[in-house]
């Protein structure tokens, strides 16, 4: 198995003693053949007094007994122990217990029938080609063994943005193939979802309208997921992207999100069947000129009157931030808002508008602090999670690329996003340092180096970004690369409105008022200039250039030198990366390294375009002399 391909569940080290290891009779029978040379024995039982999903690994003279509340409690206990001896720890020793802190962690694809990957940046999709699903069931098994290993047990198999090849998942045809799928996925755990179209009801069932108010839409629904539960009695749901960027729904027919959800979930629910349905809904034809209406403000306006009005079996879907999974945004004041109404927190581990993965990005570093971020004065989004929020959601980077990730470090944001899903309360660093073992092996020499590397990465690419957490500053469509105008004079209400005086939009109560939708304890620590957090402080507040921060330095010069840093941060990458030849496999070598150059063109962009931009606003040189392109 070539390196590229290797990711932390499939590496050479980890063989099986006859057949498929995981997943099947073998792995209960009791006999475990893995790990290099060296065999243990382990015997498998399952204890109801578990948490279900949860395990417990205990090492002992007759080798380890591994216990799960149930069979995927039993699969992430052999995962476990797994990852424990390839991490160095001895058989003997190793003690772990551990349940889930939320029941679903749930993966995304963006992919589309005709194989292509909305946001996908490691070629075409797992699950498509050419109109049909599940064209490569092998590789689909392996995909299955990767999430099972991190605890990830759902995932929706089409894009959100539903096109008619996917929407058609819903008739006999469709399902024929989706049968296949879902049974690669089951024995590990994994229950599938379909990405719905609001206007299924027109495209495929012949009527007139979808309004959900019609009864023979609600015909449709119920006789849709009749069918698909016929076919697949233990799909996890369907999920609903709608009123959104073009995307039809419930708006069109002059109903509130909750009257286009319900009539779907009703449908499901004789099923145990979910709807998630997504909150990234705004105005996505504003006028620029249009300074009141401000993008961030408009999912909690749409969702907070509407609490307490979905049927129980809908999740709302809520993305991290208010903005679109950019570099730095404050929390969404959404998530925990709703009192009684389920809801999901969404990542995304594609790397849209961090760096496309060919820039590195550990997303876990960024998570964390969203993860720390308070909700009120006396908890953190954190201490949300298990509560308020019971699923965490994540677009996934993967697809058919060798190394499934594009990038091959990109693989620790999909392992780091599992592993957090599952334990809110890993850090950053640990989960980080667990996949570089796994990938690359715990000598000290490469894994400080390569761990390092990641932890810093997101701070790296931060600083050559659009600085202080203004966001948008991307080419448009494609969002990788500078343009700080791109989005200024468009439609999809992203705005920072630079003048040769200042920068940003004032969000306080003297502006938009957007800060009026958090608890009152954030809304104040955003709104004072001295307690808002100073990479956030032109989300929120408008400022003129020579702002003073905290550290005495202006604001313009602040952005100079983190410009200037962010370049050096991925020159010293570059650096550190070729100490590790000859240390570690060529291939992943060579191709990481390649990656690292095509990040420092970007990042030179970044910081030329950037500062460039800025001093011709406003004709404050760098202090320190630097080359500044007027
Ligand atoms: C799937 C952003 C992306 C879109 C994506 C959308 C969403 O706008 O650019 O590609 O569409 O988010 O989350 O629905």
């Amino acid at each position: 198995m070539r390196f590229g391909y290797k990711a932390w569940m499939l590496s050479e080290e980890l063989k099986v003693e006859s057949g498929e290891f995981f997943a099947e009779e073998e792995f209960r029978r009791g006999i475990v053949g893995f790990f290099g040379e060296e065999k243990f024995k382990a015997s498998f039982d399952i204890d109801e007094n578990l948490p279900l999903e949860g395990f417990s690994v205990a090492g002992g003279a007759d080798g380890l007994k591994i216990s799960g509340g149930c069979e995927s409690g039993l699969l992430y206990g052999a995962y476990a122990a797994l990852f424990a001896l390839k991490r160095g720890e001895a058989a003997e020793k190793i003690s772990i217990s551990q349940k889930p802190a939320v029941e679903k962690r749930i993966l995304n694809h963006w992919d589309n029938g005709d194989g292509s990957v909305e946001r996908g940046y490691s070629g075409g999709s797992l699950f498509w080609r050419d109109g049909k699903i599940g064209y490569d069931l092998p590789r689909l098994r392996d995909y299955a063994r990767l999430l099972a290993s991190v605890g990830i047990n759902e995932i929706s198999v089409n894009n959100v943005n539903v096109r008619l090849q996917t929407a058609k998942l819903l008739t006999d045809e469709g399902l024929k193939d989706l049968v296949k799928v879902a049974e690669v996925f089951r024995p590990f755990g994994i229950r599938l979802i379909i990405s719905v179209h609001f206007d299924s009801p027109v495209w495929l069932g012949g009527l007139k309208t979808s309004d959900p108010a019609d009864p023979k839409v609600a015909d449709f629904w119920n006789a849709a997921a009749a069918r698909v539960y016929g076919k697949i009695p233990d799909l996890a749901g369907f999920l609903v992207k709608a009123d959104s960027e073009f995307q039809s729904g419930p708006n069109a027919f002059g109903h509130t999100q909750d009257v286009g959800a319900n009539v779907i979930a009703k449908a499901l629910k004789p099923h145990g069947g979910t709807l998630y349905w997504r909150c990234f809904i705004y105005n996505c034809l504003q006028d620029w000129r249009d300074t009141v209406t401000d993008r961030p403000k408009a999912a909690y306006d749409t969702f907070f009157p509407l609490d307490g009005k979905f049927d129980q079996n809908v999740i709302l879907q809520v993305k991290h931030g208010p903005s679109d999974f950019q570099v730095r945004e404050p929390n969404s004041p959404l998530l925990g808002a709703l009192k009684n109404t389920r809801e999901a927190l969404e990542f995304q581990i594609a790397q849209e508008y961090t760096g496309q993965q060919k820039d590195l990005y550990a997303w876990a570093v960024q998570w964390e602090e969203i993860l720390d971020a308070p909700f009120n004065e006396e908890r953190t989004t954190r201490d949300l999670i298990g509560k308020e929020i019971e699923a965490i959601v994540a677009v996934s980077n993967t697809g058919d690329d060798e190394n499934w990730c594009g990038h091959l470090m990109a693989q620790a944001n999909l392992f780091a996003f599992g592993r957090l899903a599952y334990n809110p309360a890993l850090t950053a660093k640990a989960v980080t340092e667990e996949w570089v073992s796994l990938t690359f092996g715990n000598a000290a020499e490469i894994h400080a180096p390569i761990a390092k590397m990641l932890l810093d990465s997101r701070h790296v690419y931060e600083k050559y970004n659009a600085p202080l957490g203004i966001c948008w500053m991307v080419c448009i469509h494609h969002h990788y690369g500078p343009s700080p105008d791109g989005y200024e004079y468009m439609k999809w209400g992203t705005y920072h409105r630079a003048d040769t005086k200042a920068i940003g939009v004032d969000r306080t109560r003297n502006g938009t008022s957007y800060t009026a939708q958090y608890q009152p304890f954030v809304r104040d620590l955003y709104e004072n200039l001295q307690t808002c957090p100073q990479e956030m402080l032109l989300y929120f507040h408008r400022l003129p250039y020579d702002f003073k921060l905290k550290d005495g330095r202006t604001m313009i010069q602040y952005i100079y030198d983190t410009h200037f840093e962010g370049v050096e941060g991925v020159e010293n990458f570059i650096t550190v990366w070729e100490s590790l030849k000859g240390k570690i496999p060529d291939e992943a070598y060579t191709h990481v390294r390649e990656r690292l150059a095509m990040q420092l063109e970007n990042a030179k962009e970044w910081r030329d375009v950037i500062n460039s931009y800025f001093y011709r606003k406003c004709g404050i040189p760098d202090e320190k002399g630097r080359t500044v392109y007027v």
